[in-house]
């Protein structure tokens, strides 16, 4: 039970679900705590949010015009590659996956780059970060609970560390308890290891209203919930990383070039058309950009700042 000992450190609410149904809470008023002031949560709320509990919802991120369309795009998707359940426990028996979204539909390329997100992100990782995944999750009824683990378990280094992941959901539906809403351990992220698997912990479900997205420190314990209902829950996972360490879906092979050659510059950087820190991802001394346009860029280097 070493978690609990961390845990026990925060004043986190061990109850069944994470509500935060019409307004936001400001930091450090813990649910429950009555009254729920008004206040639009800033950016730096959001990361300190991150660092303390490990996660953070930010309401009403989404337009519903881009919901609607993400979701459009997505259920097209799902028949045109006749999307199956993969039938392992982590994936789910009765859950449809599509990955490598930026390859399949110019829809998907305003997902990494949101404005309501991307700078939450920013602010736990740095500028450097990048999109590390973007895959679809599709909860269907009967579903059961997946897993508890963290995004960068497999990652060989000594717990706790600085955040290496972030990751996101997005509701394209209404997330619930009962239908599956992403399940977390808050403040797991300062724990010095992984959750073992089909281990059972305390967790709560991160409820929301579709268009809201789930923002949380890729150390954090959290699975997929159990679809008790008639209904999917449709999220969307937008993952980023370290600029320093290797992206899960492979950007840069998994995109056609002439696909990334449409992104937009910051998209381009984020799939990895960019070098880290003035040195990490070049090519002869030259960003990987360059390879998107057929011209020479004049990269400074690291060597040329000392
Ligand atoms: O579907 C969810 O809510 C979480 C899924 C997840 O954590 C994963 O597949 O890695």
């Amino acid at each position: 039970m070493r978690l609990l000992g961390v845990l026990g450190r925060f004043a986190h609410p061990t109850s069944l679900s994470h509500r935060r149904p019409t307004r936001q809470r400001p930091p450090g008023q813990p649910q429950g705590s009555g009254s729920v002031a008004t206040v639009t949560l800033s950016v730096e709320d959001h990361v300190a949010a991150i660092a303390r509990d490990g996660y953070t919802i930010v309401e009403d991120a989404v337009e519903p015009a881009l919901c609607d369309a993400l979701e459009t795009s997505l259920t097209h998707l799902e028949h045109e590659l006749d999307t199956e359940p993969a039938k392992n426990s982590f994936e789910g028996y009765r859950t449809l996956r599509v990955y490598n979204l930026l390859a399949r539909d110019p829809v998907w390329q305003q997902v990494p780059v949101h404005a309501r997100i991307l700078p939450i992100v920013e602010g736990v990782l740095d500028r450097g970060c990048l999109v590390s995944s973007l895959s679809s999750i599709r909860i269907q009824p009967g579903e059961v609970a997946q897993p508890l683990h963290a995004d960068d378990q497999l990652i060989p280094l000594g717990k706790p560390h600085v955040p290496i992941v972030c990751n996101s959901m997005w509701a394209l539906t209404d997330f619930t308890e009962a239908n599956g809403a992403t399940r977390i351990v808050a403040g797991s992220h300062i724990a010095d290891h992984s959750p073992d698997y089909c281990s059972h912990h305390s967790s709560i479900a991160a409820e929301m209203p579709r268009g809201s997205v789930l923002v949380w420190n890729g150390s954090v314990w959290h699975g997929g919930g159990a679809n008790e209902t008639d209904e999917d829950r449709i999220g969307i996972a937008m993952n980023y990383c370290a600029g320093f360490i290797r992206q899960q879906e492979n950007q840069q092979l998994g995109i056609p070039r002439d696909v990334a050659a449409t992104f937009t510059p910051r998209l381009r950087e984020l799939v990895g058309y960019g070098v880290y820190n003035m040195l990490i991802g070049h090519i002869d001394k030259h960003s990987p950009a360059d390879l998107l346009d057929g011209a020479v860029g004049d990269l400074p280097m690291v060597w040329d700042a000392v």
